[in-house]
C-alpha cells in the first residue's frame, strides 16, 4: 500500500463521488434522474466488508491470525436470527394470547431484543467523551534510529494505527466546535507491542501534578446543581479555579486563542505534552517531546463561525474527517521530535522538562520529522471501534520510556483504571480495536468478558507443566527495557520543585508570539468568557492574572468587562517571542477544502463545469449551491439556499445573482463594510440568502470570487473591491486567484487589528 499514490489516484474520482454523496440525489427532485428505489423487503446477501476490515478482527487474543473470514464478528448470512443463530420469521409483533394480548412472558425473542437494548449504553469517558476516529498507516523515516530502538520508526517501516480525536469537556452528544482543548490519541499497532501516544492539540496542561486532575475537571465540567453549561469553559467554576490555581494560566491562554476552535481535526497540531525518555540499542538515552505537524497547516474557525456551527452542524469536525477520507483527501501529519540531552537536571535552556505547563520554543529545539501518518479509512462501526478504543500512556514499545513528570506518572495509573468501569472489567485489551498486532502471550486469566480460550495448565512462572512456556525474552529478542535511571534518595514530601513556581512567563511568551489579529481574538475570547461569569470577584481575580501576563491584554479585557485594569503584582517576564506559535503569515496546501459555488439556471454552465473541474483538480471539493435541489442542467446541486450555510465552506464563488424568491426571509443585518460604503447598496435584487452567504463568508475572512452576474451579488452585499474579494471576466481566472488566497487560510487584511 502506498498512501501517497493512493491519494493521487483516487482524489478526483472519489471527490466526485463524495460530491454526489453530499448531494442526495432525491428521487423526484427537479432534474433528478434517480431510478426507482427498491423497497427493502427481499433478502440480500450480507453487507460487503469494508476494505482492510480483516485486522484486527481476524486475530486471536494472542495475536495469531485465525484465518476466519473478515466478517466473523459481524453479521453473517442473509436472514435475521436470534443471538443464538435461530432464524426468525417475525420481529415486529410480541407473542400474545390472541391479537389483543396480553403479551406472554415466554416470548424469549422479545425479552432478548429488549434486554440487549436496555444495556446498549456504556458509561461515556469521564473526559474526552465526544470523539471521532479513523484508521491509518504510519511510515517511519528512519531518522530517529540513533536515538531510539523503537523499530516502528525505522526507515520505510509501516505500522497500522487508529486515531481518536476528541473534545475534553462535553458529553458524548455535545457539539464539535466548542472552545476547548482537543484530544489527539494514536494507537500504533507496532510489531513490538502497541504504542499509545495520547496527545492533545495544545502542548501544555492546566496542572503540574496528576492529583489536581479531579479538581480542574470538576471545575470545568457543568455546574453540579443545574448541569449547565454543556461543553463550555465560559462559567464561574472554571474561572474560579484557573484564577486561583495560577499554574493553569498558560494552558488557559491557549484555550482562549484560536487553537481552542480548530477548523478541522486535519488542521490541528498534536503534542505529547510530557517529556519522554528514548533509549537506543546501545542503552544511551535522550529526552524528547512528541509533536504532530499537520500537512494542511494549523488553521482555526473564527468564533462566530464556531458558534453558528454548534447549531447548524454540531458534527462538523466528525463529518469533515469522514468526508475528507472518503473523498481520498487523506488527512496527514508528520511526527516530529524535539530532542534534549538527558542531563541530571532534566532542563533545557533553563526550562524544566518535567513541568507540563512549559514548552520548549521550536526556535531553541527544532522539531525533527521522524515519520508520517496518513488516515485512510473510516471506522466500520462507531461503537465497536471509536467508543471502545482504550488508550493508555503505559502502552510503550521498547525504545520509549517515561520520565518523572508528576502529571505523566498519575496518568500511568488513571488510564487503565478508568477502562475497568467504562469497558466493564480487565479484559478490554481483547476487544478487537484494542488487540495488539504483536503476538500476545501473557499470564492474565479469567475475569469478566474473557474471550480467549487459553490452553495449558500453568499460567505461572516458573513452571515445568507447560514446558516452561512462556519464556522471558533475552537481550537480543527486542524486550522492553526499563531505563535504569538513578532515582534520587530524597525525603518523602508533598512538594513541587521550585522551578514549577513560574506560572506567567510562558503565558506571556505565547501572547507576545501572536500576530495582532490573533491577539485580538484572545482579547475577545477572555472578554466573552469572563463576561459570562456571574461573580465579580472571579472576574477581578482573573484580571489580576492577566496583569501579570501583559498590561495591554489586561487593559483591553478590563475595558470589555467594564472593570478597572489592575497593576501587575510581579515584574513582567523578559521573554523572546516564538514565531512558530503563530498560525498566521504562512501558506499551506488547500487539499480537501470546500468551495461553495452559487449557480442558477441562467449561469454560464460551461464555465461552471470548467471551474468545478478545476476545483477537483486542486484536490478540493466543490459544493454547488442553487435556488432548488436536484440538478441545474446536468450539474448536481449539493445545497439549496435553504440548506446551505456559509459556515461549512472555506471559500465562495458566485456564478449567479439570483433574484429574491417569493418566500425568502428578510435581508440580514447590514455589514460594517456595507456601512462604510453607505449608499452603494440599492434595492435588493439578489436573494437575501445569497447575500447572507456572502456577508458571513466576508465576516469570517474567507476568500470570495465572482464573475458574470455573480459580481452583481457582491455589489448588492457591499463587499466588492474589499480585500480577498476577487472578480474577473472568466471563472477560471477568478478561481486561480481564489486558490492563492486560500493558501493563507483566511483574509485577515479585512480586519486591521487594534492591538499591536
Ligand atoms: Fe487524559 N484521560 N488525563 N490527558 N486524555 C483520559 O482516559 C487523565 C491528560 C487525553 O480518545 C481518560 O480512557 C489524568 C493530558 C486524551 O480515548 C482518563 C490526567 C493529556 C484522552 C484520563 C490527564 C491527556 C484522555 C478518560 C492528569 C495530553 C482521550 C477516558 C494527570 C497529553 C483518549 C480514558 C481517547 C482520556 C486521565 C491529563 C490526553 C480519565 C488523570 C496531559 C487525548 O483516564
Amino acid at each position: 500500500r502506498n498512501p501517497a499514490k493512493a491519494v493521487k489516484d483516487v482524489v478526483e474520482s472519489a471527490a466526485e463521488k463524495v460530491a454526489d454523496v453530499l448531494s442526495p440525489d432525491v428521487p423526484g427532485a427537479p432534474g433528478s434522474a434517480s431510478p426507482t428505489v427498491e423497497e427493502p423487503t427481499t433478502p440480500h446477501g450480507p453487507l460487503p466488508p469494508k476494505p482492510e476490515q480483516g485486522s484486527p478482527q481476524t486475530r486471536t487474543p494472542t495475536g495469531a491470525r485465525t484465518g476466519a473470514p473478515a466478517t466473523a464478528k459481524g453479521q453473517q448470512g442473509a436472514y435475521l436470527t436470534t443471538s443464538q443463530g435461530a432464524r426468525l420469521r417475525d420481529t415486529d409483533h410480541s407473542l400474545k394470547a390472541g391479537p389483543r394480548g396480553p403479551v406472554l412472558l415466554q416470548d424469549h425473542h422479545l425479552r432478548e431484543k429488549i434486554t440487549h437494548f436496555d444495556h446498549e449504553r456504556i458509561p461515556e469517558r469521564v473526559v474526552h467523551a465526544r470523539g471521532a476516529g479513523a484508521h491509518g498507516v504510519f511510515t517511519g523515516y528512519g531518522a530517529a534510529e540513533n536515538i531510539t530502538r523503537a523499530a516502528f520508526l525505522g526507515k520505510g517501516r509501516e505500522t497500522e494505527v487508529f486515531v481518536r480525536f476528541s473534545t475534553v469537556l462535553g458529553s458524548r452528544g455535545s457539539a464539535d466546535t466548542v472552545r476547548d482543548t482537543r484530544g489527539f490519541a494514536t494507537k500504533f499497532y507496532t510489531d513490538e507491542g502497541t504504542f499509545d501516544l495520547v496527545a492533545n492539540n495544545m502542548p501544555v496542561f492546566f496542572i503540574q501534578d496528576a492529583i489536581k486532575f479531579p479538581d480542574i475537571i470538576h471545575a470545568a465540567k457543568p455546574h453540579p446543581d443545574r448541569e449547565i453549561p454543556q461543553a463550555q469553559s465560559a462559567h464561574d467554576t472554571f474561572w474560579d479555579f484557573v484564577s486561583l490555581h495560577t499554574e493553569a494560566q498558560h494552558h488557559t491562554m491557549w484555550n482562549m486563542s484560536d487553537r481552542g476552535i480548530p477548523r478541522s481535526y486535519r488542521t490541528m497540531e498534536g503534542f505529547g505534552v510530557h517529556t519522554f525518555r528514548l533509549v537506543n540499542t546501545a542503552g544511551e538515552t535522550v529526552l524528547a517531546k512528541f509533536h504532530w505537524k499537520p500537512k494542511l497547516g494549523v488553521h482555526s474557525l473564527v468564533w462566530e463561525e464556531a458558534q453558528l456551527l454548534n447549531g447548524i452542524d454540531p458534527d462538523f469536525h466528525r463529518r469533515d474527517l469522514y468526508d475528507a477520507i472518503e473523498a481520498g483527501a487523506f488527512p496527514e501529519w508528520e511526527l516530529g521530535l524535539q530532542v534534549f540531552p538527558d542531563t541530571p537536571e532534566e532542563t533545557f535552556a533553563g526550562i524544566d522538562l518535567l513541568d507540563p505547563t512549559k514548552i520548549v520554543p521550536e526556535e531553541l529545539a527544532p522539531v525533527q520529522p521522524v515519520g508520517r501518518l496518513v488516515l485512510h479509512r473510516t471506522p466500520t462501526n462507531f461503537f465497536a471501534e471509536t467508543e471502545q478504543v482504550a488508550f493508555h500512556l503505559g502502552h510503550l514499545p521498547p525504545g520509549i520510556d517515561v520520565t518523572n513528570d508528576p502529571l505523566l506518572q498519575g496518568r500511568l495509573f488513571s488510564y487503565v483504571d478508568t477502562q475497568l468501569t467504562r469497558l466493564g472489567g480487565p479484559n478490554y485489551p481483547q476487544i478487537p480495536i484494542n488487540r495488539p498486532h504483536a503476538a500476545v502471550n501473557d499470564m492474565l486469566r479469567d475475569g469478566f468478558h474473557q474471550h480467549a480460550v487459553h490452553a495449558g495448565v500453568a499460567p505461572y512462572r516458573p513452571n515445568s507443566l507447560d514446558g516452561g512456556n512462556p519464556f522471558p525474552a533475552g537481550d537480543d529478542d527486542h524486550p522492553f527495557v526499563d531505563v535504569p535511571v538513578q532515582v534520587a534518595s530524597a525525603p518523602k514530601v508533598r512538594q513541587s520543585p521550585a522551578s514549577f513556581d513560574d506560572h506567567f512567563s510562558q503565558a506571556r511568551l505565547f501572547w507576545l508570539s501572536m500576530s495582532p489579529v490573533e491577539q485580538e481574538h484572545i482579547i475577545r475570547a477572555y472578554t466573552f468568557e469572563l463576561g459570562r461569569c456571574y461573580h465579580q470577584a472571579i472576574k477581578e481575580r482573573q484580571l489580576r492574572c492577566l496583569a501579570n501576563i501583559d498590561p495591554v491584554l489586561c487593559a483591553q479585557v478590563a475595558t470589555g468587562l467594564g472593570l478597572p485594569a489592575p497593576e501587575p503584582t510581579i515584574p513582567l517576564a523578559e521573554v523572546t517571542p516564538s514565531p512558530a506559535l503563530s498560525q498566521v503569515g504562512r501558506r499551506w496546501p488547500v487539499d480537501g477544502r470546500l468551495v461553495g459555488i452559487v449557480v442558477a439556471s441562467d449561469s454560464d454552465l460551461d464555465t461552471v463545469h470548467q471551474v468545478r473541474r478545476a476545483v477537483f483538480a486542486a484536490d478540493m471539493v466543490p459544493l454547488l449551491i442553487a435556488p432548488h435541489g436536484g440538478k441545474i442542467a446536468d450539474l448536481p446541486v449539493q445545497r439549496t439556499f435553504a440548506t446551505g450555510r456559509s459556515v461549512e465552506l472555506d471559500a465562495l464563488l458566485l456564478a449567479a445573482a439570483p433574484p429574491p424568491a417569493p418566500d425568502a426571509p428578510p435581508a440580514p443585518d447590514a455589514l460594517p463594510a456595507r456601512d462604510a460604503k453607505a449608499g452603494a447598496a440599492t434595492a435588493a435584487t439578489v436573494d437575501p440568502r445569497v447575500e447572507l452567504l456572502i456577508e458571513e463568508c466576508w465576516r469570517h475572512a474567507k476568500a470570495i470570487g465572482a464573475w458574470g452576474p455573480g459580481i452583481t451579488a457582491l455589489e448588492q452585499a457591499g463587499v466588492d473591491g474589499t480585500p480577498g474579494v476577487v472578480t474577473g471576466d472568466t471563472g477560471g481566472d477568478v478561481f486561480a486567484d481564489l486558490q492563492q488566497l486560500m493558501t493563507h487560510h483566511r483574509v485577515w487584511e479585512r480586519f486591521p487589528a487594534s492591538v499591536g
